[in-house]
């Protein structure tokens, strides 16, 4: 992480004083918003801030971001406090020293899927935000739907049967949207709102997605999504990228009035909103642009420009995803397809049971730190010797599991190691499985995210991968890449075209030396495993 202080410019309504190309990501995930700052010329990330949301803004009651709720496959949070996280962000930012004035233009990612409801009020609020108060207290009123469902809710598979039905099927709805119905994406959770609460659905004037709602506050009008988010809804037309008129009549009424219009991630909306001029000393020239999902804004963030670069993020979910040229998708319905940031496709499959799984068996053994958890994974035999777990903590969304619960077999609950062992193992195996059908050979993995610093899991991921993996240390690819975005944005409105391989160069090289080679005899044990891993994951689904 590198810190440079910039004095924060006081000229800013003459314009910019200085000469460094200054630009703004900003990335609210579920557990955190985070802010990177690029020195575009430089080839330097100057700046680099995380505000994890549980800490920072506790009366908001969220556990890793998620607020409290008895149904387990109800995952809501709050956009209030994204909001109120935005403040405090820009704040954290001026404090700092940040040169706010200098920068040319901000653009952002969202958790994907996550839901805004706006009433007829938000509109005429986000242009009119007044300095003097904070964005809490200016977006009093404006919501139809006090909580956001997020990725992580898994209560509509109801809703999914019926648009899937009425769509043609898993392989016609995911030819048609890109994906199957799956219970997080927005249209289902547009559905199960519509049905149940009509009265909110009918005061709700505009649906945004997390990363529209945030881009819509730095705009100061509600603002559009892009060709990645907006995959993410099964409501777009993933071959020609414009709204799906089946899927709208399939989801839900009168929703073309209800939602703004697709646009590339990282295209101009406008001049940032006065507020943050006014408040925080952004340059009032400075540009707002469209935001994009958390996993598109990474395939920018690790340099994933040239189709067949595959990442694996080990995060609160874990994703395999790369840079796909056609639109080629999952007839089996696990995958998607969203619109990559960079023009074309981007393919993407999603694991919801990823670092929390992981700390799960960390905190039912009491083994202290990860460093402990990598030793004793080592003193275990590539294989756990047969013994395999299931690792659904959290309703699944690969494979489809919606009555969560463990299931070990051959493995002896008692034996902590060979259990740390597994949990990884069963993650790896379980990307190896479901990701046949992209039918990609990598030729190397970027490993990322926050257990992608061990590198007994790492070695684990190029055994069972059969690949080469290079570690890529970008905490924030998210911001890093939603940073790089917002300077394609603006130099695409100075009427340049970049290109995104040269505009990415030095900022997302592995970290030297980092790279892991796969142990041809472990390999061997994995081809078999992973057989008997599908064997397990049959069985186990039967009696769910
Ligand atoms: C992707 C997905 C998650 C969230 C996490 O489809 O649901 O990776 O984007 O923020």
């Amino acid at each position: 992480m590198i810190f440079i202080f910039f004095p924060v410019n006081c000229c800013y309504q003459t314009g910019y004083a200085s000469m460094a190309k200054l630009f703004l990501g900003l990335d609210s995930s579920t557990q955190s918003l985070s802010a990177v700052v690029i020195d575009l010329d430089a080839r330097t990330v100057v700046y680099d801030k995380s505000l994890n949301f549980d800490r920072a803004l506790p009366h908001y009651k969220t556990q890793n971001g998620v607020l409290p709720n008895p149904d387990p496959l109800v995952k809501h949070s709050s956009p209030l406090m994204w909001a109120e996280a935005l403040d405090l962000l820009f704040a954290a930012m001026k404090q700092d020293g940040v040169a706010l004035g200098e920068i040319l233009a901000v653009s952002g990612s969202g958790q994907q899927h996550g839901s805004v409801y706006l009433n007829e009020r938000a509109a005429g609020v986000l242009a009119q935000l007044n300095p003097k108060k904070s964005l809490v207290q200016n977006l009093r009123g404006v919501f139809a739907r006090k909580t956001s469902p997020i990725w992580m809710d898994s209560s509509t598979a109801e809703e999914c049967a019926e648009i899937r039905t009425k769509l043609g099927g898993i392989a016609a709805t995911a030819t048609a949207t890109g994906s199957d119905a799956f219970e997080r994406f927005t249209g289902p959770q547009i559905r199960k709102f519509y049905k149940n609460e009509p009265v909110a659905y009918e005061d709700t004037k505009n649906i945004a997605l997390v990363s529209s709602f945030l881009a819509s506050l730095l705009a100061g009008q509600i603002a559009p999504i892009d060709h990645g988010d907006g995959a993410g809804m099964n409501l777009m037309d993933i071959s020609k990228k414009v709204w799906h008129a089946g899927a709208f009549k399939a989801t839900a009424p009168k929703l073309k009035s209800k939602l703004p219009k697709l646009t590339a991630a990282g295209a101009v909306i406008g001049p940032v909103n006065a507020y943050f001029v006014k408040k925080y000393g952004l340059n009032p020239q400075a540009l707002a642009t469209a935001w994009t999902g958390d996993n598109p804004a990474s395939v920018i963030g690790l340099g994933l420009i040239k189709p067949g670069q595959v990442a694996i993020s080990l995060g609160t979910s874990d994703t395999f995803f790369g840079s796909m040229q056609k639109c080629q998708t999952d007839a089996n319905g696990e995958g998607h397809v969203f619109g990559s940031p960079t023009g074309g496709y981007m393919t993407l499959i999603c694991f919801k049971n990823g670092s929390l799984a992981r700390e799960k068996i960390r905190e039912h053994y009491s083994i202290a730190d990860w460093k402990r958890f990598g030793e004793l994974l080592k003193q275990t035999t590539p294989g756990n010797n047969g013994g395999i777990l299931l690792p659904w903590f959290e309703a699944e969304i690969v494979p489809r599991v919606n009555q969560p619960g463990i299931k070990r077999f051959d493995l002896d609950e008692k034996d902590a190691a060979a259990n740390c062992r597994a949990i990884f193992e069963a993650q790896m195996l379980s990307m190896r499985l479901h990701s046949r059908w992209m039918k990609v050979s990598p030729e190397q993995i970027y490993a990322t995210g926050g257990a992608a610093n061990d590198v007994a899991l790492l070695q684990v991921m190029a055994d069972v991968m059969n690949c080469r993996v290079l570690r890529i240390e970008v905490s924030k690819s998210a911001a890093l890449g939603a940073a790089l975005q917002a300077a394609h944005g603006w130099m695409m409105e100075a009427g340049e075209n970049p290109k995104w391989e040269k505009l990415v160069a030095g900022f997302t090289a592995p970290v030297p030396n980092s790279e892991i080679r796969p142990n041809p005899k472990t390999v061997h044990v994995y081809d078999k495993l992973v057989e008997k891993y599908a064997a397990c994951e049959r069985e186990a689904l039967k009696s769910i």
